[in-house]
């Protein structure tokens, strides 16, 4: 079996990205050893602080931030992150060719349930004579991403990537060396398993409700099919399900915070997440175009996600006219 590094040299990959990858593994794997370890190293529940979104954090939110800041800050590779659990971009070294942004634990209400949670990446390169402790720096639409990923803790800890030449899976062995175990994942383009928060029905724009009311007639109804449903509120999860099996998973908009495009954040969920989904021959949206065309404006800023199996997503996109 060939190990990640080897695969990524097979797809001549450049060495100082194959080493950023290492290093970021090498977080994931001290994070993944903090989840198995769980209540018996006391880091389970709520930490005392709210992030920028002003949510409340959980303990391993801020223990999994501080490991991968850690490891991004001591590397001259690195010139500046920005995280989830940060108000702020932070600078690391002012040499450094790579912006990483990072969802450090997806999902981490499941935490305490002990059910899969993820971190999410995504690196951008550094534009020249840029600050990297200004925002203006990481401001670069999802096309510009040389690599994104995540990993997902669940059962087995996997990784799964791409650098633009496909969706790759790797599977994290006793040995602390992770294995190519899936070579050019592809969505299949047609579904039959949907994935939302139903309980946010009543505060969804109308589209999304004509859609989801039609999903629930099944064969009966227009769409001519009965559909299954799934919803781990884990978006790690939830995309690893939809690139293994395919499905279609959405977090619209919705009325409980109507200034803003939906829950999930650009930067470090919605664009690394649709870098996957294309290159795995998926489709992902905010319901009017593709994700990765959104221009961002600010590095916390949040975009309404619609991403999973090409021709489930393009009938979303016609519920709302396009
Ligand atoms: P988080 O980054 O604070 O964990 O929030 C993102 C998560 C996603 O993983 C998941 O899809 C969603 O929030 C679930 O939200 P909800 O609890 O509203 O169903
Ligand atoms: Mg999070």
């Amino acid at each position: 079996m060939l190990r990640l590094t080897q695969f990524l040299k097979q797809q001549e990959t450049p060495a100082d990205l194959i080493e950023l990858v290492n290093l970021l593994m090498a977080a994931c794997k001290e994070i993944d050893g903090k989840l198995q370890d769980g209540a018996l190293a006391g880091i389970l529940g709520a930490a005392e602080t709210e992030n920028v979104q002003g949510e409340t954090q959980k303990k391993l939110d801020v223990i999994a931030n501080d490991i991968l800041k850690l490891t991004l800050s001591n590397t001259n590779l690195v010139a500046g992150l920005a995280s989830e659990e940060e108000d702020d971009p932070v600078a690391c070294d002012p040499e450094g060719k790579f912006l990483v942004t990072f969802d450090p634990l997806d999902g981490s209400s499941n935490i305490d349930i002990n059910v899969s949670v993820g971190t999410i990446f995504s690196i951008l390169e550094a534009p020249n004579d840029s600050d990297p402790a200004q925002q203006a720096a990481y401001l670069q639409s999802g096309r510009k991403q040389v690599a994104a990923g995540y990993v997902l803790y669940g059962p087995s800890c996997i990784l799964v990537m791409t650098t633009g030449n496909g969706v790759h899976m790797f599977t994290l062995g006793s040995n602390g060396e992770f294995y190519l175990t899936r070579e050019s994942v592809q969505v299949p383009q047609t579904t039959k398993e949907f994935a939302i928060n139903m309980s946010n029905q009543r505060f969804w724009d109308q589209p999304v409700k004509d859609y989801v009311a039609d999903l629930l007639q099944g064969e009966e109804g227009p769409l001519g099919k009965r559909y299954n449903m799934r919803w781990i509120a884990s978006m790690v999860a939830e995309v690893h399900r939809i690139l293994t099996r395919g499905g279609i998973f959405m977090y619209p908009w919705d009325s409980r915070a109507p200034q803003k495009p939906g829950k999930l954040r650009l930067m470090y969920e919605g664009n690394p997440m649709s870098f996957l989904i294309e290159q795995a021959g998926g489709r992902s949206v905010n319901t009017q175009i593709d994700i990765m065309d959104v221009e961002p404006e600010q590095i916390h800023e949040r975009v309404s996600v619609v991403l999973g199996s090409k021709e489930e997503v393009e009938t979303v996109l016609r519920y709302h006219g396009n």
